[in-house]
């Protein structure tokens, strides 16, 4: 079984949304963020060392997966769970441009967030994620083929990329670019990512 340790209103949503994307069986387990005891819960502490979520516990295999981290659990989920076709298979030639995607999220998007909400001065050239600005250029480019950053195939990059694309639309960062909202939208209209959402917002109601 493959159990989520998943918050709501948290980057726990984008697996969330990746696993309503999959044919597999698997459960949520709610981990309070902000109450200590929560966080304290021995499968969660084995899955995810920093303490933070998103955090998956799979038993389903020769014996249990215990991971964290967004894009490690996404890269983890898309090949284990190979029917779902969210990642192409190592010897197909697009697979160079998936990992690229796959770890855009936490190697560019995230840390050029970070600049942005906190007005860091950085240098392009020694930032590893370049800067904000150059990070939003290279995603516009990177959709000019569409509608997904495969072309006509949707993968588990689209789930890491689109939700971090929604969380700079949510906090007011995302610039005026009409390639990057409409791309957001086709997100959106992914029914397995309203499943994930409307989740968040049960909770919240
Ligand atoms: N790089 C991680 C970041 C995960 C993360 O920062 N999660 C936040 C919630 S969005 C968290 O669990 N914060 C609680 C804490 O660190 O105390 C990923 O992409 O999954």
């Amino acid at each position: 079984m493959i159990t989520l340790f998943w918050c709501p209103q948290t980057r726990a949503s984008r697996i969330l949304w990746l696993l309503e994307e999959m044919d597999q069986p698997f459960e949520v387990r709610m981990i309070d963020i902000r109450k200590p005891e929560a966080r304290a819960a021995p499968d969660f502490v084995a899955a995810s060392p920093m303490g933070k979520v998103p955090a998956l516990m799979d038993s389903g295999g020769q014996g249990v997966v215990r991971l964290a981290d967004s894009a490690a659990i996404a890269l983890y989920l898309a090949d284990r769970y190979p029917s779902a076709g969210l990642a192409p298979p190592v010897e197909d030639p697009s697979r160079g441009d998936y990992l690229y995607w796959m770890t855009f999220t936490p190697g560019v998007i995230e840390p050029a967030m970070m600049e942005r909400f906190n007005n860091w001065e950085v240098s392009r050239a020694t930032s590893g994620w370049g800067n904000f600005d150059a990070m939003i250029e290279v995603l516009e480019r990177g959709l000019e083929r569409g509608p997904w950053l495969l072309g006509e195939r949707f993968s588990a990059a689209d789930v890491l990329v689109g939700s971090s694309v929604y969380f700079m639309k949510a906090f007011g960062v995302l610039p005026d670019s009409a390639a990057l909202q409409a791309y957001c939208e086709r997100c959106l209209a992914r029914p397995a990512y309203q499943i994930a959402l409307g989740r968040d917002a049960e909770l919240e109601a």
